[in-house]
């Protein structure tokens, strides 16, 4: 990843003005998941790593955009970019990086932001790309703000956490919740962000000093586009609806309860049981960790990220082998207070609370056991919670 200095030049040289440089980090969750989209809790943090958007307006009525990471532009007229792409798109045309500064420009013009006259884009990031740790949210997100400051557009943080995720939904096709978007808007260094993804409310709760988040990368690619997330949804949404017809309060699996799962889970096919189980137990889950934080307590803390990880594993069913080896091998190691798969799953990174004093021996260990046991060299990253998006000033 280049400095901030070195991405403004790039962009200087790339189109001969100066960019107004933006940032939104990606996200590691702590616990809470797959509750986001049935108007639950979550506790993800912020992460060190995260999309710089530079970004200058034109007057040609064209979008021009380079992505580092990949190394390509693309130069289009914001019909063709946005209409035309969003026709190929419902057509089922694979996704392409483009799509997600694309889709958020779809959003914000929906919104009513001012975008007919075009803007120059220069993108780098540093999120991992299909481990779960956001890199989707984090290019949506800089690319909203950076938008956002080029027209003077004001727009609260949630809205545009909201925008950015209808972005997702609607013109990239990945059915996503809330989370990854409102955590990128309203990161907090050294906490996590408690959200009640129904009412769309957080609190901070602030990372014990002495602990450490440490994230392995298990290297098996993770995407939300895919298949099973959206199989996911449905099973929850199946859950809800039997369980209204019987408290017609029941909105969303938010608002339902073990004993209500006992009493009527017989009307489910079994899996969607599961499912709803995982969903249930896991929003209690959420709310007895940020009790832990408060109370400075990581032993409680590690404790419910476990049975977390054994909910997401028997009963969601969103782990998979290689992640089920890490959190084995993370509890195995001292000063590890709990580990568990982190995102949407099925591939992707596992989260360790680690203490401070131990970061060392712990990424040795689990990169040696690791290979050893799968044959696969995990990337292992340590972050401290980071902010959330914010323009940069150089
Ligand atoms: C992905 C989604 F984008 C989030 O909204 C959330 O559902 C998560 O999977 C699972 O908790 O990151």
């Amino acid at each position: 990843m280049q400095t901030h200095a070195e991405i403004a030049a790039l962009h200087f040289a790339s189109y001969n003005v100066p960019g107004a440089l933006y940032a939104a980090p990606g996200r590691v969750n702590l616990i809470g998941e797959h509750t986001d989209y049935s108007d639950g809790f979550v506790m993800p943090a912020a992460i060190d790593f995260a999309t710089v958007v530079a970004i200058s307006p034109r007057t040609d009525g064209r979008i021009v955009a380079h992505s580092v990471n990949y190394d390509e532009r693309i130069d289009k007229s914001i019909s063709e970019l946005l209409d035309d792409d969003y026709a190929s798109r419902r057509a089922g045309r694979k996704v392409h990086w483009s799509d997600y500064p694309a889709g958020v420009l779809w959003a914000l013009r929906e919104h009513g932001v001012p975008i007919e006259k075009g803007f120059s884009l220069t993108i780098e990031g540093d999120v991992p790309l299909g481990a779960g740790l956001s890199s989707s949210a984090s290019i949506e997100v800089a690319t909203a703000i950076a938008v956002l400051g080029a027209t003077s557009f004001d727009l609260q943080s949630t809205k545009i956490a909201l925008l950015c995720q209808r972005a997702e939904n609607a013109f990239v096709g990945a059915n996503c919740g809330i989370m990854d978007q409102f955590v990128s808007c309203f990161g907090k260094q050294d906490h996590a962000v408690m959200i009640d993804c129904r009412w769309l409310e957080y609190t901070l709760a602030p990372i014990p000093a002495d602990a450490r988040i440490v994230i392995c990368n298990s290297m098996v690619k993770h995407s939300v586009a895919g298949g099973e997330y959206n199989t996911r949804r449905a099973e929850i949404e199946a859950g809800a609806e039997i369980l209204r017809k019987h408290r017609p309060e029941i909105v969303a699996l938010r608002d339902a309860t073990v004993d209500d799962l006992t009493k009527w889970g017989h009307e489910m096919p079994a899996t969607v049981l599961k499912r709803c189980r995982h969903v249930v137990t896991e929003n209690a889950r959420v709310l007895a960790a940020a009790d832990a934080f408060r109370a400075a307590n990581l032993t409680r803390f590690g404790e419910l990220m476990g049975q977390a990880h054994i909910s997401l594993r028997d009963d969601f069913e969103a782990s998979c082998k290689e992640i089920d080896i890490l959190v084995e091998l993370a509890g195995q190691q001292p000063g590890c207070f709990g580990a568990r798969l982190t995102g949407g799953g099925f591939g992707g990174c596992t989260v360790n609370l680690v203490a401070a004093a131990g970061v060392g021996a712990f990424t040795e260990a689990m990169r040696a056991g690791y290979l050893e046991a799968t044959g696969i060299t995990a990337e292992i990253y340590t972050s401290r919670a980071s902010a959330g998006a914010h323009a940069i000033t150089l």
